[in-house]
C-alpha cells in the first residue's frame, strides 16, 4: 500500500538549520534581538516571514512590512552565502543509502520543504537525480504545519496522500504530514515530536523495510 516516500529536507536530508540560525542571529543582533540555539529551535520548519515575525515578537519589537522584506531579504542572502560551500559530505547520516533503497524497491521520492532555496541545496547535495518531484516554498501558498506541501508533493508524484510515509524533524512538519493523511516518520525526541506514527532518534536508523512492516501494521 506504500507507494511514495516525502522527504523534509532541512534536518532530515541536510543540516541546513545551523546556517539558517547562524543568518538570522546576525539580523537579530542588527535588530537589537539577541537569540540562541534554543529559541531557534522554534524556528525550524518554519518559512522565512513567519521566522522573522516570532523573532520580533521574542524581542518585543514592531516593523513596517517595507522593513521585515529588507530585513528577510537581507537573511537570505547571508544564508545564501554560508551554504555556498555544503555538498554530498554534508548529508545527514544514512540518508543518501535510505534514498537508495527506496529506489531500489520502485517507490516514488518528493521533496516538500518550507525553504525557497531547497533547489539550491539539493543540487548542492548532488542527489537531484533520486527526486521524483521537489516542492518547495515558492509553490505553495500556506507553510507548515499546514499540509499544503505534502498535499502537493503527493499530487505531483500521482499517487494518493493515504500511501504516503512522509518524514520531519519539527513539529510543524509531522502536523502537516498528519493531516495530510499520511504515515509520519519523526526524526529527534518523542517528547517534541508526540503526533508522529513512530520516533527514530537520528536518520541513521531510517530503513525502508521496517518502517513499511509498521506503517502496514497500523493501517492494516
Ligand atoms: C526550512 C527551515 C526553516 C527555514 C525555512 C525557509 O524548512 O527549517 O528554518 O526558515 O526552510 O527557508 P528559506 O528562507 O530558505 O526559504 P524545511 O521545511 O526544509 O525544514
Ligand atoms: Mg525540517
Amino acid at each position: 500500500i506504500v507507494k511514495a516516500v516525502i522527504f523534509d529536507l532541512d534536518g532530515i536530508i541536510t543540516d541546513t538549520a545551523e546556517y539558517h540560525y547562524l543568518a538570522w542571529r546576525e539580523i537579530a543582533e542588527e535588530l537589537g534581538i539577541k537569540i540562541d540555539r534554543t529559541f531557534n529551535e522554534q524556528l525550524k520548519g518554519v518559512g522565512r516571514m513567519d521566522s522573522l515575525n516570532r523573532i520580533l515578537t521574542f524581542g518585543n519589537k514592531n516593523l513596517s512590512v517595507k522593513e521585515k522584506d529588507y530585513y528577510a531579504a537581507k537573511k537570505n542572502e547571508r544564508y545564501k552565502e554560508l551554504i555556498k560551500g555544503i555538498g554530498p559530505t554534508d548529508l545527514l547520516p544514512g540518508i543518501e543509502g535510505f534514498l537508495q533503497e527506496i529506489r531500489d524497491v520502485g517507490l516514488k521520492i518528493g521533496l516538500a520543504s518550507a525553504s525557497k532555496n531547497a533547489f539550491t541545496v539539493i543540487e548542492s547535495l548532488k542527489i537531484g537525480s533520486y527526486f521524483d518531484t521537489i516542492v518547495d516554498a515558492a509553490l505553495v501558498e500556506k507553510s507548515k504545519p499546514d499540509p499544503e506541501v505534502f498535499l502537493r508533493a503527493a499530487e505531483q508524484l500521482q499517487v494518493p496522500y493515504s500511501t504516503c510515509i512522509g518524514i520531519e524533524d519539527a513539529e510543524a512538519g509531522v502536523i502537516a504530514i498528519k493531516e495530510a493523511g499520511m504515515f509520519a516518520v519523526g526524526i529527534g525526541l518523542e517528547s517534541d515530536l508526540a503526533l508522529a506514527d513512530i520516533v527514530l532518534p537520528s536518520t541513521e536508523l531510517l530503513h525502508l523495510k521496517q518502517i513499511i512492516e509498521i506503517v502496514e501494521g497500523s493501517f492494516g
